[in-house]
């Protein structure tokens, strides 16, 4: 049976007070509110890590992740952070593959290939993001270009490995823009995606396989997005910011 996931991605917001304030607030609301099996993950800046952990440590279903690590496992790489460092804090999560770090920091397929490995290696399940730009969409090459996503970045994993994997479906056009896709424009992507794991790696792991939807998801379309068959969770930008926003998301799977 896959999982349910809510997980927040900060994204480059927040000071260190503001961060570990926040994160209080939704484990307390957690503590009170959430009834689920559902998990509930918070994906901070790096400098919030070691505070968080220990805030969650002991709090059922509440996790903690990293947006981003080194490929290499240590050495001289300014300024960078290593997946056996974020593990070192209590982390067991880490977004890869975002759209900001594909076009941003020019994340190739190749590259996220190895910064997966780095994650399992230390412990840390990937939350790998694939999507397309809305050219791409508009043009119709968007399973195409999913599917290279998938087999650059992750497909070299063996079936147990990959097994560790948290998939997330963002449309980069609907990020940070206020597009959401609707539900069935997500299901349809989500159901390819299943498809084509399974196609490598079986259909059971493809049952398995958590698959989160990302893209400007919030308290009035979660419900709608995650009652889609093959939609299990979202990965939550902006919302995610506001404690009563990020819980009343998780509590859709209530
Ligand atoms: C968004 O919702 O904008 C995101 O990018 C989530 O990762």
């Amino acid at each position: 049976m896959r999982k349910n996931i809510v997980a927040g991605n900060w994204k480059m917001n927040l000071t260190y007070e503001q961060g570990v304030s926040l994160f209080s607030e939704i484990v307390n609301m957690a503590k009170d509110e959430v009834v689920g099996e559902q998990e509930v993950v918070v994906c901070s800046p790096a400098i919030h890590l070691s505070s968080i952990a220990k805030l969650s440590s002991g709090v059922k279903n509440v996790h903690i992740g990293a947006q981003n690590i080194h490929e290499a496992e240590a050495g001289a790489f300014t300024g960078e952070i290593s997946g056996a460092q974020v593990k070192s804090v209590g982390a067991e999560y880490v977004i890869l593959g975002h759209s900001e770090r594909r076009a941003i920091f020019k994340e190739t397929d190749a590259l996220l290939a190895e910064k997966t490995n780095a994650a399992l290696k230390n412990g840390l399940a990937p939350i790998f993001c694939i999507g397309e730009t809305k050219e791409e969409r508009e043009s119709g090459r968007f399973f195409d270009v999913i599917k290279t996503q998938l087999e650059g970045g992750l497909f070299h994993l063996s079936e147990s490995e990959f097994k560790r994997v948290v998939l997330a479906y963002e449309p980069v056009w609907a990020i940070g823009t206020g597009l959401t896709a609707s539900p069935e424009q997500a299901q349809e992507v989500h159901a390819f995606i299943r498809k084509t794991v399974a196609e490598k790696y079986g259909e059971q792991v493809a049952d398995d396989t958590t698959i989160l939807y990302g893209g400007s998801c919030n308290p009035s379309n979660a419900q709608n997005l995650f009652s889609q068959e093959d939609i299990d969770g979202g990965l939550i930008g902006g919302a995610s910011l506001k404690s009563r926003d990020f819980l009343d998301i998780v509590k859709v799977f209530n």
